[in-house]
């Protein structure tokens, strides 16, 4: 090599070493990134841990788990990396700024789609209701006698979206790092296809929230939280009326304010609901019982929960900011939830996975 093949070398090492401070640079100040963009030294893909899969016990025969979380049975799932905090509001916006995606809040809702989840007869609404919306939570002002009737907590609340998540007044300034909200399930699956990525199966999720922890009751393991002993963003006081506030917030908290579990994952327990990509059948568990270990299981095939016979129901897990003991409890890794996939709410997010094959070959 001649000094000026030496020289061309060099100026070329030094432009590919800026290119890659640049990225590093850029990849800092925004704090997220598609899933195409590794980190060499973790060798997986960026804010993403390694779960390592196993076998496990799901739900739970605790009598403080719900009817669906029963009867504890045995899964085994492979391993997958996933997404280490929910996924926040700047994440949200570098997917919507590159694509123009609109969220299902941001539209106009359809006719046809409430008729379809309604029981048969029912009147079509007035065109007034008709307009983009999301229900946000709003704290009543005296304890509530009959906790079946939501709407007595939740509005339907024109002009609320993931933007402004408690309606038009609201706004995310400042909230880059806490999670997005108010996203349907379709937008959650929009987002991840974009990013590389997929939701996680109710498995895989309930897996990885466990931390590595086998039949505990809470993420962190066996002690109940209290108002001096905080482990995550739950209600604290007397819902839906009261809430305290011990844990430094009444509503969402920013990813990472609260110490990750076993597997380094954030906010399993509690600050908001998580979409999963499986349908919700109430007695799921109670079919799988007695067949052995449950591999790899993908979810049933359509949803079903007696209580919502027309509408098709997604499962969320981990719990909100609005879960309390006096109330739900549905903190818990083994508490489930099915609600419909077109719907925003104030408390619903949802983080992604790579499958484990996957995360690897991107890593190299
Ligand atoms: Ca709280």
């Amino acid at each position: 090599m001649n000094k000026s093949d030496r020289s061309r070398r060099f100026h070329f090492v030094q432009l590919a070493a800026l290119a890659a401070a640049a990225f590093v640079v850029s990849y800092l100040a925004f704090g997220y990134a598609p899933a195409v963009f590794k980190s060499k030294r973790a060798a997986g893909p960026i804010g993403m841990v390694w779960i390592p899969g196993g076998e496990f016990i799901m739900g739970t025969d605790d009598s403080i788990g719900w009817a669906d979380e029963k009867p504890a049975h045995r899964v085994r799932v492979d391993g997958f990396w996933m997404d280490q905090t929910d996924v926040t509001n700047a994440q949200f916006r570098a997917f919507v700024d590159v694509t123009h995606y609109v969220t299902t809040a941001e539209k106009p809702v359809e006719v046809k789609e409430i008729l379809r989840q309604s029981p048969p007869g029912t009147p079509a609404p007035p065109a007034e209701k008709l307009v983009p919306a999301a229900l946000v939570f709003q704290p009543t002002s005296a304890p509530v006698k009959d906790f079946r009737d939501f709407s007595q907590w939740w509005r339907w609340t024109p002009g609320a979206n993931w933007r402004h998540p408690e309606g038009p007044g609201s706004n995310i300034d400042g909230k880059d790092d806490y999670p997005v909200v108010q996203v349907s399930w379709d937008d959650a699956v929009a987002y991840a296809n974009w990013a590389g990525k997929r939701l996680p199966t109710e498995a895989e999720w309930e897996f990885a929230a466990r931390g590595g922890l086998d039949n505990k009751p809470y993420v962190w393991g066996d002690d109940p939280p209290s108002d001096t002993n905080i482990h995550a963003n739950i209600w604290q006081g007397e819902f839906p009326y009261k809430n305290t506030g011990a844990d430094g917030y009444v509503r969402t908290s920013p990813v990472r304010t609260f110490p990750p579990n076993g597997f380094g994952l954030y906010d399993m327990s509690g600050n908001v609901w998580q979409w999963c990509s499986d349908w919700y059948q109430v007695d799921l568990h109670r079919q799988r019982a007695g067949h052995g270990v449950i591999d790899n299981p993908k979810g049933p095939e359509k949803s079903f929960d007696p209580r919502q016979p027309y509408s098709p129901l997604r499962v969320q897990k981990g719990g909100s900011f609005l879960c309390a003991d006096s109330y739900c409890t549905r903190y818990r890794p083994s508490a489930r939830h099915g609600c419909t996939p077109d719907t925003g709410m104030s408390h619903i997010g949802f983080r992604c996975v790579i499958a484990g094959d996957e995360g690897m070959k991107n890593s190299k």
